[in-house]
């Protein structure tokens, strides 16, 4: 499959200078201006970002001056030794941020310091040169970086380099306006990106996310990978009939062990996301979402430009690396080894890692999920993200890596949940493999499922209306097993159609 050209258009923005790549020559930021208004990220380097800065004159005469908070934070970070302590970080990140100088605590990033597995130097010696790349963002980043709001289909295209040095200034908490998100606030529809919540309230977990992202960048501060990454925002404007989709059901491989990252190698890998992409990542959350953000933490920087996706919405990333190794989930995630990731890279010079961001409903009570306004909202939530509109033939698309996607932290049915992926896939035209986490039972359920609704050659139209009425009889207070009702009304009609 071939890419059309890299280049800018109105759906797409591209941070590095196009005929620079073209010509192959080394990778450039493109030239552009900064704008400090609502469709952009406000960045710390802009010369509108400006702070109060009170000072004593005599006694009690206050002084106030406007200054720009990127001197103070360039004087800040490149004042810090090339070793730093965590205590100058901590001094370093209050500065420019005086309004939480009581509020935030860094006990969790000392605490990893005093533990530091490593020798605390190479752990001085990272926070040294996030500081220095931090501070090299007017120079890396030359033009302003579009947010991707709601309802807008629009991709932007940045190198890993551009996006390390973002990175480096949400670990020093540079970003503007971008501390608080409460309600009516600027960016109360936007996840949180600077990293101060990672810092403070220390426990175990921490500790992991800490070590998994100071490898990152470590790694990437020594020798930054040359290669670009998209983000695409995607709004599904198709108003689906999913009653009369005759498509059938699409392939199916399911399987009890492996994970979507490592197993679903060269797939289009789900990300069981939360509306505010990456979730608790900077915060306590430590599942599907989390892990995946911190083993392949270019995806962290999402959260600096996608807002809250809607219903119809998806995000989907192309080239983010893989840097980490781990073991456990949630309390007992460990980082383990660094990853050499060896995908190979696409015209773009991505990685060929297709990442969709696809977040189910939670559902406070299970039950909630059996009725057909839920049902549906999955369907076209898993569409938008499974669909291609590349123009390319079916036969080449890649098969989706899922499994129990909102069945974990959201409570879902994973038997629901599989037949809705499995009718999503379908209408997308593409295969799936499914990874039951350990989950046996449901490896054989589902595989002897898609087996019978193959053999029946139902379409998804059909195990739509299927569902309907399996969704009445359950607000009716009929509880049921779902499969046995899927099984027993499709071999019914089959019964009545031979015997008419
Ligand atoms: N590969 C395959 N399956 C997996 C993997 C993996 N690597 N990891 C977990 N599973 P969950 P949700 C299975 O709870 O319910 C986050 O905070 C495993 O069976 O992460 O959609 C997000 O930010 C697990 O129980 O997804 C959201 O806020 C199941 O997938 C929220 O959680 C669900 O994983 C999303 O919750």
């Amino acid at each position: 499959m071939s890419l059309r050209p890299l280049c800018y258009s109105h759906s797409q923005t591209v941070l590095i200078d196009v005929n620079a790549f073209k010509a192959k020559k080394e990778l450039k930021p493109q030239e552009g201006r900064d704008h400090w208004h609502g469709a952009f990220v406000k960045m710390p380097c802009s010369e509108h970002s400006m702070y109060t800065k009170k000072s004593m004159v005599g006694k009690d005469y206050i002084m106030s001056d406007s200054v720009r908070r990127w001197e103070s934070i360039k004087k800040k970070l490149s004042r810090l030794s090339k070793e730093p302590s965590v205590t100058d970080v901590e001094e370093a990140i209050k500065k420019y941020n005086p309004a939480y100088k009581d509020e935030w605590s860094f006990d969790a990033l000392h605490e990893f310091y005093k533990n530091s597995p490593k020798d605390k130097r190479d752990c001085s010696r990272t926070l040294g040169k996030i500081a220095e790349l931090a501070v090299s963002l007017p120079d890396v980043c030359r033009m302003a970086i579009p947010l991707l709001r709601q309802g807008h289909n629009h991709s932007i295209t940045l190198s890993q380099k551009q996006i390390a040095c973002l990175l480096a200034n949400a670990f020093y908490c540079t970003f503007p306006n971008r501390n608080t998100t409460k309600q009516h606030s600027e960016y109360s529809n936007y996840p949180d990106i600077n990293f101060s919540r990672l810092f403070g309230q220390y426990s175990e977990r921490k500790h992991q996310k800490l070590q998994t992202l100071f490898h990152y960048f470590r790694t990437v501060t020594e020798a930054c990978p040359r290669g670009l990454v998209t983000f695409e925002r995607r709004h599904l404007t198709e108003q689906i009939s999913w009653q009369h989709c005759n498509d059938t059901i699409s392939k199916l491989h399911v399987q009890s062990d492996g994970t979507i990252e490592t197993e679903g190698e060269g797939m289009l890998q789900v990300d069981f996301a939360c509306n505010l992409v990456g979730g608790g990542v900077l915060g306590n959350g430590l599942v599907q979402e989390e892990i995946r953000f911190l083993i392949n933490p270019e995806l962290i920087v999402a959260r600096l430009f996608t807002e809250k996706l809607g219903d119809r919405d998806c995000l989907r990333i192309t080239g983010a690396q893989r840097y980490s190794c781990y073991t456990g989930y949630s309390d007992s995630y460990r980082w383990t080894a660094p990853y050499i990731d060896n995908t190979e890279r696409d015209e773009w010079m991505r990685l060929r890692t297709e990442i969709v961001a696809i977040d189910a409903l939670k559902f406070q009570n299970p039950s909630e999920q059996f009725n057909m306004g839920s049902v549906t909202r999955e369907l076209n939530k898993a569409y938008c993200g499974f669909y291609e509109d590349c123009g390319t033939h079916p036969d080449y698309y890649t098969p989706i890596a899922t499994g129990n996607w909102g069945c974990g932290a959201f409570h879902g049915d994973p038997r629901l949940k599989a037949l809705i992926q499995i009718m999503a896939a379908s209408k997308a035209k593409r295969g799936i493999v499914y990874f039951t986490c350990k989950d046996h039972a449901l490896e054989k359920e589902i595989r002897e499922m898609h087996c019978f609704l193959t053999k029946q050659r139902v379409t998804v139209g059909r195990l739509y209306g299927v569902l309907t009425l399996y969704c009445q009889k359950y607000s009716q207070g009929e509880r049921q097993s779902l499969y046995d009702f899927v099984y027993n009304k499709i071999m019914g009609t089959a019964r009545k159609a031979m015997t008419s």
